[in-house]
C-alpha cells in the first residue's frame, strides 16, 4: 500500500554536502519524491515538530541545531514508505546505527544524525500538515 512520509534532511547534511547522497538513496530504493523544499525551521515550528521532546534536557541544543541552518523538507512516498524510510535512515544514534543505513554510514552523533523521518502513520499525517499544509490530505 502506498504511503507518504515526512523527511527532513537536517542542517548537518546540508552543510556537509550530503543532500544528493541522501536523496539518491531514497530514489535508488524506488521511493518517489512528492514534494521538496529548501527552507529553515524557526523556533515555533521546531517546538511543534518536536512537541513530544520539548521538555527533554536534550531539546535546547537540538532546537539550536535544527534552527541553525538550511534544511530540506520532503514528502517521500511508496509502498510501506514510513517503515522503509526508517530502515534506510537507521537508529537515532549514528554511532550505533547499522552500517549500510544513512546514519550508520555517515553520522557519528546522536544529535547531528542527518535525517528525520516520521515514525508512524499518525506522525506522518501530523508532520506533513505542519511542513506542507497545502498538500495535507
Ligand atoms: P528519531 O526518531 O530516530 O529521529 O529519534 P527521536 O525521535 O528519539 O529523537 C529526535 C531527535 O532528537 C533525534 F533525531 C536527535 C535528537 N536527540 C538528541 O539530540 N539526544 C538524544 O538523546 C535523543 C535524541
Amino acid at each position: 500500500m502506498s504511503e507518504r512520509t515526512l523527511v527532513l534532511i537536517k542542517p548537518d547534511a546540508v552543510r556537509r554536502g550530503l543532500v544528493g547522497e541522501i536523496i539518491g538513496r531514497f530514489e535508488r530504493k524506488g521511493l518517489a519524491i512528492e514534494a521538496l523544499a529548501l527552507r529553515t525551521m524557526d523556533v515555533a515550528l521546531a517546538d511543534q515538530h518536536y512537541a513530544e521532546h520539548v521538555e527533554r534536557d536534550f531539546y535546547p541544543p537540538l532546537r539550536d541545531f535544527m534552527t541553525g541552518g538550511s534544511l530540506v523538507s520532503m514528502i517521500v512516498s511508496g509502498d510501506e514508505a514510513i517503515t522503509v524510510v526508517r530502515l534506510l535512515i537507521g537508529a537515532t544514534d549514528g554511532r550505533k546505527a547499522t552500517p549500510g543505513s544513512i546514519r550508520g554510514d555517515l553520522s557519528l552523533s546522536n544529535r547531528e544524525n542527518l535525517v528525520h523521518a516520521s515514525d508512524s502513520p499518525e506522525s506522518a499525517k501530523r508532520e506533513i500538515s505542519l511542513w506542507f499544509p497545502e498538500l495535507a490530505l
